[in-house]
């Protein structure tokens, strides 16, 4: 998914580099309008979604789950995180190659943070 983003993106910016190598003052702009009125690649939610905790940050830092899914974090940092959501869920102090599920049973977009690096930062949406 991160991928065709990627490729979406790349495209406008190869076409303004050629176009500012290219000494022809005409610019098509067909290619740039195209990918504009693409609408947005949605996330597809699945029942449970697995989040990995590397070099503090959350990846992905978004997940998407179906009402009712859970979502896993795993640890592979050498230090302690968690995944908290103040008045949502708390998935609690993971160790170091430790992993805790939260299952959430209600709709919502719910934000995190680690509470010991409160510069990491997720959200997990429930539709
Ligand atoms: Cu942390």
């Amino acid at each position: 998914m991160n991928r065709s983003l990627a490729f979406l993106v790349l495209i406008p910016l190869v076409a303004a580099c050629s176009s500012g190598d290219d000494a022809n003052t005409s610019v098509d702009t067909s290619a740039a309008a195209s990918v504009t009125t693409t609408p947005p690649v949605a996330v597809e939610a699945v029942d449970d979604a697995s989040v990995n905790i590397a070099d503090f940050m959350f990846v992905a830092a978004e997940v998407r789950i179906n009402v009712g899914g859970s979502v896993t974090w795993t640890n592979a940092d050498d230090q302690p995180h968690t995944a908290t959501s103040s008045g949502n869920f708390d998935a609690g102090a993971i160790d170091p190659g430790q992993s805790s599920t939260v299952d959430f049973p209600t709709a919502g977009t719910f934000t995190y943070v680690c509470s010991f690096h409160p510069f990491m930062t997720g959200t997990v949406v429930v539709d």
